[in-house]
């Protein structure tokens, strides 16, 4: 075939396509109930990064389904109080929310192991627990008792400790600290004298500022400003060892989402796991500026020392220990991240951990 040739066929090829697919559309279109659910959100509409995972995954359906699958997104409170998100899609007041499996640790421990545990896993080491060492397969058959499903929507990444009205020099300083603080880390930092309190995120600046509770942690530099803690507690510690990296997820009614079409179950999924990756990057992407403009702006950054540390590790292991004995959803979840876990951090010291250090090293030299 000469070039003019194929050039023409190419083109007549191209033209045929093209009229198929304007053809086509509508008819795949056809094809497709129109959906619509709600959302609800445990996460208030000022925060651009969690909150705005919800909004996300409303958008990324409705465009890759010429918008026939609609979620609308309503912010904690709207339907029902943030922390009560995940039982109204039990329920089936709504038909999906977007929480952390955590906010429901007191009505059953189990609930956390989708969310993190404390000193578990680094946001890396979750995405390939989860997607490849079946860490959402666990969840699910834990969640089937509470006619739920749910897929990771989101993670923050290590967080931060908290703000904090005054120095934490020692252990000594945590006793008797009235802390906003989510899920089971609540029950470990409990053993070493801290009154925890698990309050929802667009609640937990007035009660800062009233007094109600001395120290509050949320997630990180970027949304810690928006919720403004840094006005009220100037101390500002790291790491939040209770959240490595910790999973927002996706649940979904199970009987309204085994009602979906396995087209749009799959386009589910995968718009998830999208806003799961997305949310990440938009945390490591926003927070080195928002802690230079913290501590720009007077935020004292410290470190928690090592005696709590090392306290709250152990405390984490007595809790562990005690509701393996308790709950069989709990012990096997959790021994399955624990596998994880130590592989991970092996494996980690390697390459992934020499090569960051030498590159802060490199840094505080000034080479950087
Ligand atoms: C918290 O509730 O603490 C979160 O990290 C979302």
């Amino acid at each position: 075939m000469d070039r003019r040739s194929f050039l023409t066929r190419a083109s007549v090829g191209g033209a045929a396509a093209a009229a198929g697919s304007a053809l086509a559309a509508p008819a795949i279109a056809q094809g497709s109930p129109s959906i619509n659910w709600r959302l609800a959100s445990s996460f208030p509409k000022s925060l651009d990064t969690i909150y705005g995972g919800g909004e996300e995954l409303s958008t990324r359906l409705k465009e890759a389904s010429d918008g026939k699958f609609n979620i609308q997104v309503f912010a904690a409170g709207e339907i029902v109080p943030g922390l009560d998100a995940i039982n109204a899609a039990t329920d089936g007041t709504v038909e999906s929310a977007h929480s952390v499996g955590y906010y429901n640790w007191g009505k059953d421990p189990a609930f956390a192991c989708g969310a993190d545990l404390p000193f578990m896993l680094s946001a890396r080491a979750k995405a390939a627990f989860n997607y490849q060492g079946g860490g959402i397969e666990n969840y699910n058959e834990f969640l089937d008792q509470y006619s739920l499903v749910a897929y990771p929507g989101g993670n923050t990444g290590v967080q931060m400790g908290g703000w904090y009205r005054k120095e934490i020099k020692s252990l000594e300083d945590m006793k008797g600290l009235k802390m906003r603080i989510a899920g089971l880390a609540g029950r470990v930092v409990e053993k070493l004298g801290v009154v925890p309190q698990q309050v929802a995120g667009g609640d937990v600046y007035p009660s800062l500022e009233k007094g109600t509770i001395d120290a509050a942690e949320w997630v990180g530099p970027y949304d810690d400003s928006k919720l403004g803690f840094q006005k009220v507690a100037p101390y500002y510690y790291y790491p939040g060892f209770w959240e490595g990296g910790p999973t927002v997820s996706f649940f979904f009614n199970k009987a309204k989402f085994e009602e979906l079409p396995e087209s749009y179950k799959s386009l589910l999924r995968t718009c998830c796991q999208a806003v799961d990756q997305n949310m990440l990057a938009k945390y490591d992407s926003k927070n080195p500026t928002a802690l230079k403009e913290l501590v720009g702006s007077g935020a004292q950054l410290r470190s928690f020392s090592e005696d709590i540390l090392t306290a709250a590790f152990d405390a984490a292991n007595e809790v562990y220990a005690e509701l393996s004995g308790e709950n069989e959803w709990f012990k096997k979840q959790y021994e399955a991240m624990l596998q994880y876990r130590d592989d991970w951090y092996l494996y980690a010291q390697t390459a992934e951990y020499s090569f960051d250090t030498f590159m802060m090293i490199q840094q505080r030299n000034g080479k950087l």
